[in-house]
């Protein structure tokens, strides 16, 4: 059994609205939104950070395309969102499982805190 968060909830064991799902991905409601729209999307296998992602997977072809068309079912695409991905301590990554988040509904800020 994983004790990792994002793989049960990839594998269903553990409750989440998830919004869509492709063959690379898992995309669910984050459960502390901070805008809106606040999607993360997640790869269905376990990865802990975009510095082991196999590069020659088509994980981030799984991502691009969940992000198109989360972006056009959550009426985003035209005004505009932000994808963030913070990898490491340093950046504030809580989860050791790969995610990106899909933020939008707001106007952003730059340079993100
Ligand atoms: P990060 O700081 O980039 O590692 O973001 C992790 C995000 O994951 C954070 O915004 C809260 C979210 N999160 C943590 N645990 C859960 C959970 O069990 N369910 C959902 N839906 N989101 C979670």
């Amino acid at each position: 059994m994983t004790e990792c968060i994002f793989c049960k909830i990839v594998n269903k064991e553990i409750p989440s609205e998830i919004v869509y799902e492709n063959d690379q991905v898992v995309a669910f409601k984050d459960i502390n939104p901070v805008a809106p729209v606040h999607i993360l999307i997640v790869p269905k296998v376990h990865v802990k950070s975009i510095m082991e992602l196999d590069t020659s997977s088509n994980i981030l072809n799984g991502v691009a395309e969940a992000i198109q068309k989360i972006a056009k079912d959550q009426n985003i695409a035209c005004e505009g969102f932000r994808v963030v991905n913070n990898c490491g301590t340093l950046a504030g990554q809580s989860v050791d499982h790969l995610h990106f988040h899909l933020l939008g509904g707001r106007a952003m800020q730059w340079p993100p805190g």
